[in-house]
């Protein structure tokens, strides 16, 4: 069926063979059961110009040698060679050198110690906190090799929601026993930790970073866990963000807790992923509340501190221009944060591959500015992993990437289409030509032209621009962000405005800061838009509104008809299954136009274009629309017909 080694199962094994580590155990295992070709050889050696994890591959007359400084570099360069063999490549004459631009390639878990998982929509939790540490689930093992396979090289295993009592000591036995799986497959364990375990674990009165009590408590925690995961990884901190505690409650800085953090783990050479994501309920714009309060520590933080940034200034929208606080701290090492997990692009139930969102921040961003590359997961015990067959895409795409940002979306979606379902290239150029084009889709039938936020309270899954919660803070609540009135609509974040835009280089600021010179794509992110303003296509701004969700529906359409043309080259089960999910995204496509266009005209005044579909839905019945999930649950076809 799915003949890849990415997707092929195998349990791992700790046994070593005579003369072998666990890791070269690995490497040859995985050369036995995929390799074709003939006979292959591993070396370690010694090569200035590669690093630790880089390898060689070099094949001539019938023999093939890989090369690598480290043992890990060994097992990379085998699943480098078993993905050319699948993807089809010519094996023959190769003379390959790979070294991976970032030396962290890790992936953030949103999963709870009661095995939900937040803003996850493939099942439950991976780890079964309840059996460990005596259980050993075979899919840790299977977890560890997929990663492995795409040069994954860290996971952090808990919530940045995160409970102090992850880092109790019968806890911390159990991410030994998962660290012990993982290791040979080169993959370290992190925590994301609550900044007032001290207080709630430790029994003090306080958590304050530079109270002498709460640094010697850190410490020794610290020992402790060293002492069972020698190789343990380091912390990921979410500090006074959404009611988590931070070093802000004691009047101290984040570079003050960052620093506290690092000074422990420093001994160990582990390190402190400490996120920017804050803001707080102030009348300043939230796009700008990161920026001001870190960009004023760049050079306070210590050497192992990495601030984690979200790609973009506000939350994983579908599209958000890039956070301008990249670039801006040049003494502090910075990584972005990427969301694997679709919270805000239709869960597992719609096909939107990634890599082209993530390939845009880069196209602002250098790659070689950062120091490393998070994703928050989108795993789960679904049998495919990630609920949405196309979603594994996303998992995959995020790994080669942070091997190597310069590989393009089209090449890492042909890699990943062949190995899993056919080389067979009328299959493999339509369906990729349809990945590249589903996060366009996906902007244009939820939030075109800039827009965003403009989600259903609670769960973020459904349209909910009109949503009013009595009481609720006005930067949770859509009508913050859209400002529809009767002149036009959109946040003005220019100089006249908020002035976010004053937050970006020169050249950028000015581009974004006048309505003429800025995007489309960013319009209604950066500008109040008059309804009537004439956009660069001729048209009226809502014109070119409804033209935009209209296209997105047509979009979507499309894949629906081109996935049902490739019946025979599908597995059937697997078939069905991309089928059904492809019908729910197009009925939500027309649910996210209709809601959008009927409220929004509501302020224009103006009607919908007569060349265009007209609304199907009354927007009276789409504001009763209620759907009854959590943050942890994915719509079924069956609750969203009867909701809807
Ligand atoms: O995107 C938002 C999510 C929260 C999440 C938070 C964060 C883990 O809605 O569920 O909390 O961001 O990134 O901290």
């Amino acid at each position: 069926m799915i003949a890849s080694v990415w997707w092929n199962k195998l349990a791992a094994t700790e046994d070593v063979m005579p003369g072998h580590t666990p890791v070269l155990t690995l490497a040859y295992k995985e050369l036995q059961e995929g390799w074709d070709g003939p006979p292959v050889t591993l070396a370690l050696k010694k090569d200035r110009q590669l690093k630790e994890d880089g390898f060689t591959i070099h094949s001539e007359q019938g023999r093939v040698a890989i090369g690598s400084p480290g043992e890990t570099g060994l097992l990379y360069g085998v699943y480098h060679l078993l993905r050319l063999q699948s993807a089809g490549a010519d094996t023959d004459s190769l003379q390959v050198k790979e070294n991976p631009l970032y030396d962290l390639r890790i992936l953030n878990h949103w999963d709870n110690p009661d095995g939900t998982v937040e803003r996850g929509y493939a099942g439950r939790s991976l780890w079964n906190w309840e059996e460990l540490p005596s259980v050993l689930s075979e899919r840790y093992s299977e977890y560890a090799r997929i990663n492995a396979s795409i040069g994954i090289n860290g996971t952090v295993l808990n919530n940045v929601n995160a409970s102090s009592a992850t880092l109790a000591i019968e806890h911390l036995e159990k991410v030994k026993a998962l660290a012990g799986v993982f290791r040979p497959y080169g993959i370290r364990v992190y925590l994301s930790v609550n900044f007032a375990s001290p207080i709630q674990l430790g029994g003090l009165s306080t958590a304050d970073p530079l109270d002498k009590e709460v640094v010697n408590w850190w410490r020794q925690k610290v020992k402790e866990i060293y002492r069972l995961i020698p190789d343990f990884g380091g912390f990921l901190v979410k500090a006074n963000s959404e009611g988590q505690p931070g070093p802000c409650d004691f009047g101290r800085t984040h570079a003050d807790g960052a620093n506290m953090l690092a000074d422990a783990l420093e001994p160990y050479k582990g390190i402190v992923m400490w996120r920017a994501f804050v803001y707080n309920p102030t009348d300043t714009d939230r796009a700008k509340q990161a920026y001001q309060e870190f960009q004023p520590l760049d050079g306070q933080f210590r050497d192992n501190v990495i601030v984690q940034i979200k790609n973009g200034p506000v939350d994983f929208q579908p599209r958000e221009p890039y956070s301008p606080l990249f670039g801006a701290m040049p003494h502090t090492g910075q990584m972005v944060e990427f969301q694997i997990t679709q919270e805000y692009l239709g869960f597992s139930n719609h096909l939107v591959y990634l890599a082209p969102m993530w390939k845009e921040f880069f196209s602002f961003v250098p790659p070689a500015s950062l120091k490393a590359m998070a994703g928050v997961a989108n795993t789960g015990t679904d049998a495919n992993w990630c609920g949405h067959p196309f979603a594994r895409a996303n998992w995959y795409a995020f790994g080669r990437l942070a091997w190597n940002p310069s590989l393009s979306s089209e090449e890492i979606a042909g890699e990943w289409l062949k190995q899993t379902f056919t080389q067979d290239t009328t299959f493999v150029l339509p369906i990729r030509e349809m990945m590249m084009e589903s996060h366009e889709a996906a902007v244009n039938y939820m939030m075109p032209l800039g827009l965003h936020h403009l989600f259903a309270w609670g769960h973020h899954y459904g349209p909910e621009p009109w949503c009013e919660i009595p009481g609720a803070r006005a930067d949770w609540l859509p009508s913050y962000y859209h400002k529809a009135d009767k002149t036009g609509i959109g946040f003005d974040r220019s100089r006249a405005g908020s002035a976010a835009v004053a937050q970006y280089p020169a050249g950028l600021a000015r581009q974004y800061d006048d309505i003429q010179s800025c995007p489309d794509a960013y319009l209604l992110w950066f500008h109040h838009v008059p309804w009537g303003h004439t956009m660069k296509s001729g048209r009226t701004l809502w014109d070119e509104l409804c033209y935009a969700y209209d296209r997105g529906v047509r979009q979507v359409r499309a894949f629906q008809q081109l996935w049902d043309s490739m019946e025979k080259q599908v597995d059937p089960q697997l078939f069905k299954d991309v089928q059904a999910r492809l019908s729910i995204q197009v009925r939500d496509a027309v649910w996210w136009k209709d809601a959008c266009l009927l409220y929004f005209q509501e302020f224009a005044g103006r009607p919908v274009p007569y060349d265009i579909e007209r609304p199907i839905h009354s927007l009276e019945a789409l504001k009763k629309v209620r759907l009854p999930i959590g943050n942890y649950e994915c719509p079924s076809e069956e609750l969203l017909n009867k909701n809807r």
